[in-house]
Parts: C-alpha cells; sequence; structure tokens
C-alpha cells in the first residue's frame, strides 16, 4: 500500500491536526508501480537537475511534466482522484488553499505577508495564494514560452508577461492576524501599492489610489480567518471580494499590475512564490 503524497512541486508541510488532513491521508494508491516510477524519478533527479545538455534537461522535465503524479496532471482524472486533490498548506501559518478557484484558476503558488512593525518585529498578517486561469495561459503564454523546459523558463521573465498579459488571475488573501484594522490596512496599502503605482506609473495616481482605498470602509471587519480575492478579471478589472461577498470593482491595468507585482514582481512578499513559479506554470503552458 503506497500513500500519494503532494503530488506537486510546492514546497511546503501540513500540520498534524490542519482540516484536510483527513482528507488528505485518503489520497492513497495501491500501485507499487506508481511508487517504483516515482522512486525512479526522484533518483533521477539528482542527475539531471545540474544538467547543463538542454536535450537532457527537456527529456528530463517532459518526464517530470508527464509521469509524476503532478496535482495538474491527467493520471488525476484516470485514477478517478480528481475529487481528492488535496488542498495546499502554506507551511508556515498552516493555512490551506484549494489547488483551483474558479473551476479553471490553478493555484501557482502560496506565500506568507509579513509586516515589520516600528522595526521592531515582524508580524504574520496573511497566507496568499496566486491563482491563473489555465486556458488564458495557454492562449496568452504558450507561443512564446510553450517549449522551454524550467530551467529556461526560469532565464525567461515570464512573470513579467503574466502579470501584463490578459490572462485572469486571482490572488486569495487569507487573514492571520487576529488584529487588523481598516486604517492599519489603509495604511500597508497605500505604502506597497502606492510604491508600485508610482514604479509603472510615474508619480500622477493618487486618484486611483484612492478609488480603490475608498472601498475599504471604516466599518469592515476583517478578522482573522476571513478570505479576500482581489480577482484580475477579463479587461483588466480588479475585483475585491470579501468572504464571498463583493466590495467594489475598479477597471484600471495600471491597478491590476501593481497588485500583481506585490505577489509576483521582482520584489514579491514572499520569494517562495517567485521560486515555484516557473515549475508550476510549465505544465500548464505544455499540455
Ligand atoms: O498596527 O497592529 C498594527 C500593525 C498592523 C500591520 C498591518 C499590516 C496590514 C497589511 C495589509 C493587509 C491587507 C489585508
Ligand atoms: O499587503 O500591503 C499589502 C497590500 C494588500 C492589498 C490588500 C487589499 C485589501 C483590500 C480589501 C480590504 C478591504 C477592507
Amino acid at each position: 500500500m503506497v500513500s500519494l503524497r503532494f503530488p506537486f512541486s510546492f514546497s511546503q508541510s501540513r500540520p498534524p491536526n490542519s482540516p484536510s488532513t483527513s482528507r488528505f491521508r485518503s489520497v492513497t494508491i495501491c500501485s507499487a508501480a506508481v511508487a517504483a516510477g516515482v522512486g525512479a524519478i526522484a533518483a533521477g533527479v539528482s542527475l539531471s537537475k545540474n544538467s547543463t545538455n538542454p536535450l537532457v534537461q527537456n527529456t528530463f522535465d517532459f518526464l517530470i511534466n508527464k509521469l509524476t503524479p503532478n496535482y495538474n496532471d491527467p493520471i488525476w482524472g484516470s485514477l478517478s482522484l480528481a475529487a481528492a486533490r488535496p488542498d495546499i498548506t502554506e507551511s508556515k501559518t498552516g493555512v490551506s488553499f484549494p489547488p483551483v478557484l474558479k473551476d479553471s484558476q490553478q493555484l501557482l503558488g502560496v506565500g506568507l505577508r509579513k509586516k515589520n512593525v516600528m522595526g521592531l518585529k515582524s508580524i504574520s498578517v496573511y497566507a496568499f495564494g496566486v491563482y491563473a486561469d489555465e486556458s488564458d495561459i495557454k492562449k496568452c503564454l504558450s507561443e512564446k514560452y510553450g517549449r522551454l523546459s524550467v530551467a529556461q523558463l526560469k532565464e525567461k521573465d515570464v512573470n513579467e508577461d503574466l502579470m501584463e498579459s490578459n490572462v485572469c488571475m486571482t490572488v486569495r488573501l487569507q487573514i492571520v492576524y487576529g488584529r487588523l484594522s481598516i486604517r492599519s490596512v489603509r495604511n500597508a496599502f497605500e505604502e506597497s501599492v502606492g510604491d508600485r503605482l508610482q514604479k509603472f506609473g510615474g508619480s500622477d495616481n493618487k486618484e486611483l489610489l484612492q478609488s480603490f482605498t475608498s472601498l475599504f470602509k471604516d466599518d469592515i471587519k476583517i478578522p482573522r480567518g476571513s478570505t479576500i480575492d482581489l480577482s484580475k478579471e477579463r479587461g483588466y478589472v480588479l475585483r475585491t471580494k470579501i468572504d464571498g461577498k463583493e466590495v467594489g470593482s475598479i477597471q484600471s491595468k495600471l491597478l491590476c499590475r501593481s497588485i500583481l507585482d506585490l505577489y509576483i514582481g521582482d520584489a514579491p512578499f514572499d520569494q517562495q512564490v517567485r521560486d515555484n513559479l516557473e515549475s508550476n506554470l510549465a505544465p500548464l503552458l505544455n499540455d
């Protein structure tokens, strides 16, 4: 009897008592062949990982994409396990994220937003997951990146194209800090997003910033456990929902770009998401 654990490339660990554990345990496959295959591939990692030969690297990436039980791989369908695909846990907080949102947006990475308070201590504010629509990825990015290995992808700026393109995406925030006030959200937002608006759009973006922060009404409560979805929809519309309830939407390519930059840009809140991005994008580009 072989337990099939974490069929994807996120580096993570799951706390023993996390809510998804029992469902996760039930994903068990009676197949020595699968175990042998995975073992052989794992052994191949050390041989191929450092290869500078593109043919070897491409073959290796192909085998990894096609033979490992990747959570995006059709193997899940053929084993009738699609419904049992486990949530992905952000390791430092134990917060879990569904592998797919809105039926078609695939999870590309999870991370943690920390904030330094008065230069003294660092608090964990929220865990986040970054999702992108699978068919949009193919439509917008496959022609340019479809035949590249993960290593080759890492040398390109695929994250830039993802942020600039019309790919529908969602960043899901799950609040872990228990004393978040709207005032501190507004301040942090003005600092982090304001900085990006200036970087990508120049200095005259006060109105745009205010149009977004004016959505944060004083009576909104965001206690620990709240979920905020920031979605870039078709035509660069940024829609914000708190616990599934819409709080507003704004059409602005610059705002969408600036928000995404916080999570998958060059100086992201958590480098772990950037480190995994290409490995999680590659199977979606190559299918
Ligand atoms: O004043 O208690 C405090 C420190 C709060 C820091 C809050 C940082 C907020 C980060 C943005 C959250 C967006 C949901
Ligand atoms: O972490 O610095 C940051 C920026 C986070 C963006 C948060 C947007 C929050 C929008 C909804 C809050 C509504 C009260």
